[in-house]
């Protein structure tokens, strides 16, 4: 029996994708940083990192400077090279930085798997479904309410029957007017969830939910800080609306410990900020565990391959014209579609999705 494959080289490179308008608190640019990997047989696979504004020199640092050494020689298989790195990486931060940096190794080495097999990645990981739910998304808290309307019309006229925008204005009252003119437009039928991106405190979030449940939210997303797991078991005494957290989750544990206190009713990890595929689907099998659906946050390309393959799964999220397609990211089309009639992946070999770098 020949020894199996080691890795022989990491190399990286950056991407900056302008947003086609600023974001709320003034994001105006994501950036990817691609790792590709090659083992001693030759065979390929690609990774990648992600960040609205935040980090992306550091975590190419990183790979450059602590990881590519490291790995070469190192075995290919993702499980067993995640622990080996964490072990490597934890001192810089269990989560954060080095979390990215590992998600890219990650992602790499599960895309060199499913291509030297020939599968696509889903079917490499295990395809559960062969479509998933989408729902239409904005980063609108900045939008005056015609331009928030406007822009939900948009869904609406695209046939989403599901759409999520940005709360948490610095006067309840505003984020009541445009509740209130949302639900009018979408209608009675239609899920409408509310995400607050950690803005609010215990006091204002409970005001604030209790004062949003008659326009029967389907879910309040990230109402407290990210890491306050005692405010949210607080929170939760004093509301149903169902609480969708994870997207600033960072460790595998933060998922559990929210999950067993009964406080993620919808799980949101984001690929990359948990590490990569491996602790992506640890945490989705915790989730299935605690019967809680997960809706893996952003990058819609990665996002809809991931949600085909959980055990259970909420919704994907179809974010207003920043796919990594429609910022200009990759080279050719990844083979996953992400729309009004919900998430399909049919990709080549791999993950399908070729960096234009
Ligand atoms: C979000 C977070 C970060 C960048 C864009 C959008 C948002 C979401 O919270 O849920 O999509
Ligand atoms: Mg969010």
């Amino acid at each position: 029996m020949s020894a199996a494959a080691g890795i022989a080289e990491l190399r990286c490179a950056s991407i900056r994708l302008p947003l086609p308008g600023t974001w709320d608190g003034g994001v105006s640019f994501h950036d990817v940083v691609v790792a590709r990997l090659r083992d001693d047989t030759g065979a390929e696979g690609t990774g990648f990192s992600w960040t609205p504004r935040v980090g992306a020199s550091a975590v190419r640092a990183l790979l450059e400077d602590e990881c590519a050494d490291f790995l070469r020689g190192a075995g290919t298989h993702p499980e067993v090279v995640w622990e080996a790195l964490y072990a490597r990486l934890h001192e810089a931060g269990p989560g954060g930085i080095a979390a990215m940096a590992q998600a890219a190794v990650d992602i790499g080495l599960w895309d060199l798997r499913a291509r030297a097999s020939g599968t696509g990645l889903v079917d490499l990981l295990g395809r559960r479904r062969n479509v998933v739910p989408a729902y239409a998304s904005g980063v609108n808290l900045d939008y005056d309410l015609d331009e928030l309307c406007a822009q939900v019309s948009r869904w609406v006229e695209a046939g989403h029957t599901a759409v999520k925008i940005k709360i948490g204005s610095a006067e309840l009252d505003r984020d009541l007017e445009r509740v209130a003119a949302v639900r009018e437009l979408i209608g009675p039928h239609a899920k409408l969830m509310v995400d607050a991106n950690q803005r609010w405190d215990v006091p204002t979030a409970s005001r604030a939910i209790n004062a949003l449940e008659r326009f029967d939210p389907y879910w309040i997303e990230e109402p407290l800080p990210a890491d306050d797991l005692a405010g949210h078991v607080r929170l939760r005494s004093t509301t149903r609306v169902p609480f969708a957290v994870g997207e600033n989750l960072r460790t595998v544990r933060q998922f559990r410990d929210m999950l067993a206190a009964g406080v993620c009713d919808i799980a949101q990890p984001n690929v990359v900020r948990v590490g990569g595929i491996t602790p992506f689907l640890r945490i989705a099998q915790l989730a299935a565990a605690h019967d809680v659906p997960v809706a893996p946050h952003l990058l819609p390309e990665m996002s809809a391959q991931l949600a085909l393959c959980v055990p259970v799964v909420s919704m994907v999220e179809a974010i207003d014209r920043a796919s990594l397609q429609e910022l200009g990211g990759l080279a050719e089309p990844s083979g996953v579609s992400v729309d009004a009639s919900g998430a399909r992946a049919d990709t080549g070999p791999g993950h399908g999705l070729v960096f234009d770098v």
